[in-house]
Protein backbone atom coordinates (compact mmCIF):
# COMPACT_ATOMS: atom_id res chain seq x y z
CA UNK A 1 0.00 0.00 0.00
CA UNK A 2 1.62 3.11 -0.73
CA UNK A 3 1.31 5.75 1.81
CA UNK A 4 1.79 8.41 -0.61
CA UNK A 5 -1.46 8.21 -2.29
CA UNK A 6 -2.60 9.77 1.35
CA UNK A 7 -3.83 13.56 0.36
CA UNK A 8 -2.71 16.44 1.92
CA UNK A 9 0.11 15.72 4.81
CA UNK A 10 2.09 16.14 6.78
CA UNK A 11 -0.24 13.77 9.25
CA UNK A 12 0.50 13.41 13.20
CA UNK A 13 -0.07 9.85 12.93
CA UNK A 14 0.25 6.90 10.17
CA UNK A 15 -1.30 3.54 10.68
CA UNK A 16 -1.83 0.38 8.50
CA UNK A 17 -4.01 -2.51 8.99
CA UNK A 18 -4.43 -5.33 6.51
CA UNK A 19 -7.33 -7.38 5.36
CA UNK A 20 -7.32 -11.16 6.04
CA UNK A 21 -8.40 -14.36 4.47
CA UNK A 22 -9.66 -16.77 6.71
CA UNK A 23 -7.69 -20.11 6.16
CA UNK A 24 -10.12 -22.31 7.86
CA UNK A 25 -13.41 -22.02 10.97
CA UNK A 26 -15.59 -19.97 8.69
CA UNK A 27 -18.72 -19.27 11.18
CA UNK A 28 -17.14 -20.70 14.04
CA UNK A 29 -16.02 -17.36 15.67
CA UNK A 30 -20.16 -16.17 17.36
CA UNK A 31 -20.14 -20.06 17.99
CA UNK A 32 -17.54 -19.19 20.40
CA UNK A 33 -15.39 -21.72 18.37
CA UNK A 34 -12.00 -21.80 16.65
CA UNK A 35 -10.71 -19.71 13.67
CA UNK A 36 -7.57 -19.58 11.87
CA UNK A 37 -7.25 -16.69 10.06
CA UNK A 38 -4.09 -14.75 8.38
CA UNK A 39 -3.71 -11.09 7.65
CA UNK A 40 -2.90 -9.31 3.92
CA UNK A 41 -0.43 -7.76 2.18
CA UNK A 42 -3.39 -5.45 1.33
CA UNK A 43 -4.21 -2.47 3.81
CA UNK A 44 -5.54 0.43 4.53
CA UNK A 45 -3.77 3.06 5.69
CA UNK A 46 -4.82 6.31 7.30
CA UNK A 47 -3.54 9.16 8.26
CA UNK A 48 -4.49 11.62 11.27
CA UNK A 49 -4.05 15.49 12.50
CA UNK A 50 -5.09 16.20 16.03
CA UNK A 51 -7.51 18.96 16.10
CA UNK A 52 -8.10 20.95 19.16
CA UNK A 53 -12.13 21.28 18.83
CA UNK A 54 -14.15 18.50 19.06
CA UNK A 55 -15.40 16.59 16.37
CA UNK A 56 -14.33 14.43 13.46
CA UNK A 57 -13.70 14.67 9.74
CA UNK A 58 -13.16 12.25 7.44
CA UNK A 59 -11.98 11.47 3.57
CA UNK A 60 -11.59 8.35 1.76
CA UNK A 61 -9.90 7.74 -1.18
CA UNK A 62 -12.69 6.62 -3.84
CA UNK A 63 -15.54 8.94 -2.38
CA UNK A 64 -16.76 11.94 -2.51
CA UNK A 65 -16.41 14.49 -0.58
CA UNK A 66 -15.29 14.89 3.29
CA UNK A 67 -17.77 13.59 6.03
CA UNK A 68 -17.98 15.84 9.41
CA UNK A 69 -19.49 14.42 12.52
CA UNK A 70 -19.83 15.19 16.43
CA UNK A 71 -19.61 13.47 19.39
CA UNK A 72 -23.50 12.31 19.52
CA UNK A 73 -24.10 12.03 15.83
CA UNK A 74 -25.07 8.89 13.84
CA UNK A 75 -23.82 8.57 10.83
CA UNK A 76 -24.12 6.42 8.03
CA UNK A 77 -22.46 4.57 5.01
CA UNK A 78 -18.56 3.74 4.75
CA UNK A 79 -18.01 6.78 7.64
CA UNK A 80 -20.11 4.98 10.09
CA UNK A 81 -17.10 2.12 10.17
CA UNK A 82 -14.91 5.13 11.54
CA UNK A 83 -17.14 7.10 13.36
CA UNK A 84 -18.24 3.49 14.99
CA UNK A 85 -14.84 3.41 16.39
CA UNK A 86 -15.33 7.17 17.86
CA UNK A 87 -18.12 5.61 19.67
CA UNK A 88 -16.66 2.10 20.74
CA UNK A 89 -13.51 4.06 22.19
CA UNK A 90 -15.30 6.42 24.13
CA UNK A 91 -18.40 4.00 25.54
CA UNK A 92 -15.22 2.18 26.80
CA UNK A 93 -14.07 5.37 28.96
CA UNK A 94 -11.95 7.12 26.46
CA UNK A 95 -11.20 10.33 25.71
CA UNK A 96 -10.76 10.56 21.98
CA UNK A 97 -9.21 13.98 20.55
CA UNK A 98 -11.08 15.88 17.67
CA UNK A 99 -9.35 14.64 14.52
CA UNK A 100 -9.24 15.20 10.68
CA UNK A 101 -8.59 11.56 9.42
CA UNK A 102 -7.49 10.52 5.50
CA UNK A 103 -8.17 7.09 4.40
CA UNK A 104 -6.65 5.17 1.46
CA UNK A 105 -6.55 1.12 0.93
CA UNK A 106 -5.66 -1.46 -1.68
CA UNK A 107 -7.70 -3.93 0.48
CA UNK A 108 -10.20 -4.71 -2.19
CA UNK A 109 -14.11 -4.10 -1.18
CA UNK A 110 -16.98 -6.35 -1.21
CA UNK A 111 -14.79 -9.34 -1.89
CA UNK A 112 -14.96 -10.62 1.96
CA UNK A 113 -11.67 -9.70 2.39
CA UNK A 114 -12.48 -7.75 5.72
CA UNK A 115 -12.27 -4.62 4.07
CA UNK A 116 -14.47 -3.07 6.86
CA UNK A 117 -12.18 -4.54 9.65
CA UNK A 118 -8.95 -2.78 8.32
CA UNK A 119 -10.59 0.48 8.26
CA UNK A 120 -11.63 0.01 11.94
CA UNK A 121 -8.27 -1.28 13.23
CA UNK A 122 -6.55 1.54 11.50
CA UNK A 123 -8.55 4.09 12.83
CA UNK A 124 -8.60 2.73 15.83
CA UNK A 125 -4.77 3.07 16.31
CA UNK A 126 -4.48 6.56 14.34
CA UNK A 127 -7.15 7.75 17.20
CA UNK A 128 -5.24 6.00 20.13
CA UNK A 129 -2.04 7.49 19.23
CA UNK A 130 -3.00 10.65 19.13
CA UNK A 131 -4.75 10.93 22.17
CA UNK A 132 -0.99 9.00 23.78
CA UNK A 133 -3.30 6.01 24.89
CA UNK A 134 -1.90 2.68 25.32
CA UNK A 135 -4.06 0.10 24.63
CA UNK A 136 -2.74 -2.94 24.19
CA UNK A 137 -3.46 -4.78 20.91
CA UNK A 138 -4.91 -7.90 22.45
CA UNK A 139 -8.08 -5.85 23.73
CA UNK A 140 -8.79 -3.47 20.70
CA UNK A 141 -10.65 -6.30 18.20
CA UNK A 142 -13.35 -6.03 20.71
CA UNK A 143 -13.08 -2.60 20.55
CA UNK A 144 -13.56 -2.64 17.33
CA UNK A 145 -16.09 -5.44 16.80
CA UNK A 146 -18.64 -3.14 18.94
CA UNK A 147 -17.88 -0.78 16.56
CA UNK A 148 -19.27 -2.77 13.69
CA UNK A 149 -21.89 -4.77 16.13
CA UNK A 150 -23.29 -2.07 17.92
CA UNK A 151 -22.89 1.11 15.76
CA UNK A 152 -22.94 -0.23 12.50
CA UNK A 153 -25.14 -2.94 12.75
CA UNK A 154 -23.70 -6.07 11.59
CA UNK A 155 -23.91 -9.34 13.49
CA UNK A 156 -20.58 -10.17 13.27
CA UNK A 157 -17.96 -12.30 15.48
CA UNK A 158 -14.70 -11.12 16.45
CA UNK A 159 -12.76 -12.61 13.57
CA UNK A 160 -12.11 -9.77 11.19
CA UNK A 161 -10.74 -7.07 13.70
CA UNK A 162 -8.75 -9.81 15.16
CA UNK A 163 -6.78 -10.97 12.04
CA UNK A 164 -6.58 -7.26 11.10
CA UNK A 165 -5.06 -6.48 14.45
CA UNK A 166 -2.83 -9.36 15.84
CA UNK A 167 -1.73 -11.11 12.29
CA UNK A 168 2.13 -11.56 11.65
CA UNK A 169 3.90 -12.05 8.94
CA UNK A 170 4.98 -15.85 8.00
CA UNK A 171 1.92 -17.01 10.45
CA UNK A 172 -1.88 -18.15 10.84
CA UNK A 173 -3.56 -16.55 13.78
CA UNK A 174 -5.26 -19.64 15.57
CA UNK A 175 -8.24 -18.05 17.58
CA UNK A 176 -10.58 -19.50 20.54
CA UNK A 177 -13.28 -17.17 20.02
CA UNK A 178 -14.14 -17.48 23.50
CA UNK A 179 -11.62 -17.27 25.72
CA UNK A 180 -9.63 -15.03 22.76
CA UNK A 181 -6.11 -17.40 23.54
CA UNK A 182 -4.08 -17.14 20.64
CA UNK A 183 -1.70 -19.06 18.78
CA UNK A 184 0.22 -17.77 15.81
CA UNK A 185 0.80 -20.64 13.85
CA UNK A 186 3.75 -20.67 11.36
CA UNK A 187 2.80 -20.89 7.74
CA UNK A 188 5.55 -20.50 5.28
CA UNK A 189 4.33 -22.03 2.20
CA UNK A 190 7.06 -21.37 -0.22
CA UNK A 191 9.44 -23.40 1.86
CA UNK A 192 7.61 -26.37 1.10
CA UNK A 193 7.13 -25.17 -2.73
CA UNK A 194 3.22 -24.56 -1.97
CA UNK A 195 1.16 -21.19 -2.33
CA UNK A 196 -2.43 -19.87 -1.32
CA UNK A 197 -4.19 -18.57 -4.59
CA UNK A 198 -6.93 -16.52 -3.83
CA UNK A 199 -9.30 -16.08 -6.50
CA UNK A 200 -12.23 -13.42 -6.44
CA UNK A 201 -15.56 -14.91 -7.79
CA UNK A 202 -17.09 -11.31 -8.38
CA UNK A 203 -20.62 -12.59 -7.86
CA UNK A 204 -22.49 -9.95 -6.59
CA UNK A 205 -23.19 -10.09 -2.71
CA UNK A 206 -27.11 -9.95 -2.15
CA UNK A 207 -29.02 -10.10 1.08
CA UNK A 208 -25.90 -10.74 2.49
CA UNK A 209 -26.08 -9.32 6.18
CA UNK A 210 -30.22 -10.83 6.64
CA UNK A 211 -28.34 -14.43 6.02
CA UNK A 212 -25.55 -14.21 8.15
CA UNK A 213 -27.75 -12.89 10.82
CA UNK A 214 -30.05 -15.67 10.21
CA UNK A 215 -27.48 -18.01 10.11
CA UNK A 216 -26.13 -16.76 13.77
CA UNK A 217 -30.05 -16.83 14.78
CA UNK A 218 -29.87 -20.50 14.25
CA UNK A 219 -26.87 -21.49 16.15
CA UNK A 220 -28.25 -19.41 18.78
CA UNK A 221 -31.70 -21.50 18.79
CA UNK A 222 -30.26 -25.12 18.60
CA UNK A 223 -27.34 -23.67 21.53
CA UNK A 224 -30.56 -22.87 23.46
CA UNK A 225 -32.23 -26.41 22.74
CA UNK A 226 -29.38 -28.01 23.36
CA UNK A 227 -28.96 -26.34 26.78
CA UNK A 228 -25.42 -25.51 25.77
CA UNK A 229 -23.57 -21.74 26.21
CA UNK A 230 -22.59 -22.17 22.78
CA UNK A 231 -22.31 -24.72 19.92
CA UNK A 232 -19.03 -24.64 20.61
CA UNK A 233 -19.98 -26.89 23.28
CA UNK A 234 -21.41 -29.81 21.58
CA UNK A 235 -19.24 -32.75 22.31
CA UNK A 236 -22.09 -35.51 21.26
CA UNK A 237 -22.39 -34.39 17.98
CA UNK A 238 -24.98 -37.22 16.37
CA UNK A 239 -27.01 -37.01 20.41
CA UNK A 240 -27.42 -33.38 19.63
CA UNK A 241 -28.64 -33.79 16.00
CA UNK A 242 -31.02 -36.62 17.32
CA UNK A 243 -32.48 -33.59 19.84
CA UNK A 244 -33.07 -31.09 17.01
CA UNK A 245 -36.50 -31.41 15.14
CA UNK A 246 -35.60 -29.15 12.57
CA UNK A 247 -33.98 -30.29 9.84
CA UNK A 248 -32.51 -26.61 8.58
CA UNK A 249 -31.13 -26.37 12.08
CA UNK A 250 -29.22 -29.48 12.36
CA UNK A 251 -27.40 -28.60 9.34
CA UNK A 252 -26.36 -25.51 10.36
CA UNK A 253 -25.15 -27.94 13.68
CA UNK A 254 -23.27 -30.09 11.92
CA UNK A 255 -21.46 -27.48 9.88
CA UNK A 256 -20.28 -25.70 13.22
CA UNK A 257 -19.49 -28.46 14.88
CA UNK A 258 -17.51 -30.32 12.10
CA UNK A 259 -15.87 -27.21 11.34
CA UNK A 260 -14.21 -26.45 14.71
CA UNK A 261 -12.97 -29.65 14.59
CA UNK A 262 -12.00 -29.17 11.30
CA UNK A 263 -9.56 -26.18 12.44
CA UNK A 264 -8.22 -28.03 15.00
CA UNK A 265 -6.90 -30.69 12.79
CA UNK A 266 -5.60 -28.10 10.39
CA UNK A 267 -3.34 -26.39 13.17
CA UNK A 268 -2.79 -30.01 14.17
CA UNK A 269 -1.41 -30.85 10.60
CA UNK A 270 0.67 -27.63 10.30
CA UNK A 271 2.11 -27.78 14.12
CA UNK A 272 3.38 -31.55 12.41
CA UNK A 273 4.89 -29.34 9.36
CA UNK A 274 3.13 -30.66 6.67
CA UNK A 275 0.95 -27.97 4.92
CA UNK A 276 -0.16 -30.35 1.77
CA UNK A 277 -2.45 -32.18 4.78
CA UNK A 278 -4.61 -29.26 5.15
CA UNK A 279 -5.87 -29.67 1.66
CA UNK A 280 -8.68 -32.21 2.12
CA UNK A 281 -9.59 -30.13 5.16
CA UNK A 282 -10.44 -26.82 3.50
CA UNK A 283 -12.33 -29.38 0.42
CA UNK A 284 -14.52 -30.63 3.49
CA UNK A 285 -14.86 -27.59 4.89
CA UNK A 286 -15.97 -25.34 1.78
CA UNK A 287 -18.44 -28.78 0.98
CA UNK A 288 -20.10 -28.42 4.53
CA UNK A 289 -20.56 -24.25 3.56
CA UNK A 290 -21.84 -25.02 0.74
CA UNK A 291 -24.23 -28.38 1.57
CA UNK A 292 -25.07 -28.05 5.36
CA UNK A 293 -24.73 -23.55 5.78
CA UNK A 294 -25.80 -23.35 2.49
CA UNK A 295 -23.45 -20.10 2.09
CA UNK A 296 -22.15 -20.87 -1.45
CA UNK A 297 -22.83 -19.74 -4.60
CA UNK A 298 -22.25 -20.90 -8.07
CA UNK A 299 -19.34 -18.54 -8.77
CA UNK A 300 -17.66 -19.71 -5.88
CA UNK A 301 -18.41 -23.48 -6.39
CA UNK A 302 -17.10 -23.39 -9.42
CA UNK A 303 -13.63 -22.02 -8.50
CA UNK A 304 -13.56 -24.94 -6.41
CA UNK A 305 -14.12 -27.48 -8.87
CA UNK A 306 -12.43 -25.97 -11.07
CA UNK A 307 -8.93 -25.77 -8.69
CA UNK A 308 -9.29 -28.61 -7.63
CA UNK A 309 -9.65 -30.50 -11.13
CA UNK A 310 -6.47 -28.27 -12.52
CA UNK A 311 -4.75 -30.37 -9.07
CA UNK A 312 -4.87 -27.77 -6.12
CA UNK A 313 -4.56 -29.87 -2.95
CA UNK A 314 -7.70 -28.35 -1.31
CA UNK A 315 -9.93 -24.89 -2.10
CA UNK A 316 -12.68 -23.48 0.00
CA UNK A 317 -14.43 -20.26 0.24
CA UNK A 318 -13.05 -17.81 2.80
CA UNK A 319 -15.27 -15.07 4.63
CA UNK A 320 -19.03 -14.80 5.55
CA UNK A 321 -20.03 -16.20 2.10
CA UNK A 322 -22.52 -15.58 -0.72
CA UNK A 323 -19.96 -14.59 -2.79
CA UNK A 324 -16.47 -13.14 -2.46
CA UNK A 325 -13.09 -15.29 -2.58
CA UNK A 326 -12.03 -18.68 -2.74
CA UNK A 327 -8.56 -19.62 -1.22
CA UNK A 328 -6.40 -22.65 -3.08
CA UNK A 329 -3.36 -24.98 -2.03
CA UNK A 330 -1.51 -25.27 -5.02
CA UNK A 331 2.07 -26.65 -5.88
CA UNK A 332 3.79 -22.78 -6.06
CA UNK A 333 4.61 -23.65 -10.09
CA UNK A 334 0.73 -24.50 -10.51
CA UNK A 335 -0.67 -21.24 -9.75
CA UNK A 336 -0.91 -20.03 -13.28
CA UNK A 337 -2.51 -23.52 -14.34
CA UNK A 338 -4.95 -23.33 -11.39
CA UNK A 339 -6.12 -20.05 -12.72
CA UNK A 340 -5.97 -20.94 -16.42
CA UNK A 341 -8.41 -23.68 -15.22
CA UNK A 342 -10.69 -21.20 -13.49
CA UNK A 343 -11.01 -19.13 -16.34
CA UNK A 344 -11.98 -21.28 -18.45
CA UNK A 345 -14.68 -22.71 -16.47
CA UNK A 346 -15.92 -19.18 -15.56
CA UNK A 347 -15.78 -18.81 -19.37
CA UNK A 348 -17.50 -21.79 -20.41
CA UNK A 349 -20.54 -20.56 -17.57
CA UNK A 350 -20.81 -17.24 -18.69
CA UNK A 351 -19.75 -15.58 -15.21
CA UNK A 352 -17.53 -12.35 -15.28
CA UNK A 353 -13.96 -12.93 -15.37
CA UNK A 354 -12.33 -13.26 -11.35
CA UNK A 355 -9.24 -12.08 -10.12
CA UNK A 356 -6.47 -13.96 -8.63
CA UNK A 357 -3.83 -13.01 -6.77
CA UNK A 358 -1.36 -14.77 -4.35
CA UNK A 359 -1.20 -14.31 -0.98
CA UNK A 360 1.56 -14.58 2.33
CA UNK A 361 0.21 -13.86 5.66
CA UNK A 362 1.31 -10.37 6.16
CA UNK A 363 1.79 -8.08 9.41
CA UNK A 364 -1.22 -6.78 11.51
CA UNK A 365 -2.06 -3.15 12.27
CA UNK A 366 1.49 -1.38 12.37
CA UNK A 367 3.12 2.29 12.57
CA UNK A 368 4.07 3.66 9.27
CA UNK A 369 5.45 7.43 10.97
C1 LIG B 1 -17.62 -12.37 8.39
C2 LIG B 1 -17.69 -11.95 9.84
F1 LIG B 1 -17.34 -10.63 9.96
C3 LIG B 1 -16.79 -12.79 10.73
O1 LIG B 1 -16.98 -12.44 12.07
C4 LIG B 1 -17.05 -14.28 10.51
O2 LIG B 1 -18.24 -14.67 11.14
C5 LIG B 1 -17.07 -14.62 9.02
O3 LIG B 1 -17.93 -13.77 8.29
C6 LIG B 1 -17.49 -16.05 8.77
O4 LIG B 1 -16.55 -16.91 9.30
O5 LIG B 1 -16.35 -12.12 7.86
Amino acid sequence: MSVERLPDGPYDSVWASPGRVNLIGEHTDYNDGFVLPFALPHCTVVGGRRRDAPGWTVTSEGYEGAVTFGPDEKVEGWAAYVAGVVWALREAGHDVPGAELSIVSDVPTGAGLSSSAAIECAVMAVLLDLAGLDVPMAVRPRLAQRAENEYVGAPTGIMDQSASTLGRTGHALFLDCRSLATEQVPFDLAAQGLAILVVDSKAPHAHVTGEYAARRRSCEEAAKILDVAALRDVTDLDGALARLDDEVMRRRVRHVVTENQRVLDTVDALRAGDAREIGPLMTASHESMRDDYEITVPQVDTVVDAALAAGAYGARMTGGGFGGCVLALVDADRCDAVEAAVREAFADAGFTPPDAFVVTPAEGTHKIR
